[in-house]
């Protein structure tokens, strides 16, 4: 197997695509960053107190912050800050942070995915989009499809990077000497799969299609094919979906609040979609594809449907009936 590294990736990308000069330095910095995550998750209660404890704060969308919720953007902002990036949009920070006033690369990251679940080592991770800042629109990132790479680190049993420049997704495990090494995965989601995902504590809420829609997946007696899996980590759910397909919904429902579902657009909807249609899934609101949505606000929520293309697609028609 060929021992292609993550910086050897990254340079052969330049050779056939045209890429800012910062983008590779963005990158090694976020890599680096999520080493340092992953060390943190790993040791937490050994060198640290419970890392899954409350920080004290409150994120933009009211969610109590952990600890390792503030470490992991302090780590992320530094790295960006020594790559020389622009502008940083996180999750966990009410507004956008100028790092480098005249830098051309604009960063937005969840820099802890699946926070709840930080000290019930269950698997975490952290979701990046990388794009030009001339594409910005009213100090918002661009609309997703107009990212130039997005990715997603996991840090589960294995450490491990889902990345994308647009044309295909690649994937890297972190090696025992700390160099995150491709995997011979060709990361193709199959277009077909009954598995899904979803919170069903929120049936009652859903809007009547989706009600219906799983309902249908969940009967049909010894001849029911589907399975349902929520492990309450986007990044967990979708690295499944990634490796044998499935669906992952979060729609609107009618609780306060979630109007427009859960997820927020800038920092989970629009990266995740960019690296799904990379692997030849899709990724819709239910009635439109979410890398044409362009943010109207930094931590705008989205309601949020993707995976395998025939199935999703067999939502959307369920939704338009
Ligand atoms: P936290 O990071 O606050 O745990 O939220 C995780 C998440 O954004 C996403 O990773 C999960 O899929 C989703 O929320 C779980 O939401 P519910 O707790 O409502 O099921």
């Amino acid at each position: 197997m060929t021992m292609f590294d993550l910086k050897s990736y990254i340079a052969s990308a330049y050779e056939h695509k045209s890429l800012p000069g910062g983008l590779s330095d963005t990158l090694l910095g976020l890599a680096d960053a999520a080493i340092e995550i992953a060390k943190l998750a790993a040791n937490n209660g050994l060198d640290t107190p419970n890392l899954g404890g409350l920080a004290g704060g409150l994120n933009e969308d009211g969610d109590s912050q952990k600890q390792l919720d503030v470490m992991s953007d302090d780590l992320v902002c530094e790295a960006l800050s020594a790559a020389g990036v622009a502008r940083y949009f996180s999750e966990e920070q009410a507004e956008v942070k100028i790092l480098t006033p005249d830098g051309q690369i604009g960063v937005a990251c969840d820099p802890l995915d699946g926070s709840s679940n930080i000290d019930t080592n269950l698997t975490i991770g952290t979701i990046f989009s990388i794009f030009d800042m001339k594409d910005c629109v009213n100090d918002l990132p661009p609309m997703g499809r107009k990212q130039l790479a997005a990715g997603l680190f996991v840090y589960g049993p294995q450490t491990a990077l889902l990345l994308s420049f647009g044309d295909e997704v690649a994937a890297f495990a972190l090696s025992e000497e700390g160099r995150f090494i491709r995997l011979e995965w060709d990361v193709q989601i199959p277009a077909s799969s009954t598995e899904f995902a979803i919170n069903a504590s929120n049936a009652a809420f859903w809007p009547a299609p989706i009600q219906t829609y799983i309902a249908e997946r969940s009967t049909g007696g010894a001849a029911k094919t589907s399975a349902m899996r929520w492990l309450g980590s986007l990044v967990a759910d979708a690295f499944r979906i990634f490796r044998r397909g499935g669906v992952f919904l979060y729609p609107q429902d009618s609780r306060t609040g979630y109007e427009q579902g859960r997820l927020r657009l800038i920092y989970e909807a629009s990266p995740m979609a960019f690296l799904i249609e990379a692997a030849g899934g899709r990724a819709t609101t239910g009635t439109h594809d979410i890398l044409d949505i362009a943010p109207t606000s930094l931590h705008q929520r989205i309601p949020l449907i993707f995976g395998s293309a025939d199935e999703v697609k067999h939502i959307i028609a369920r939704i338009a009936q």
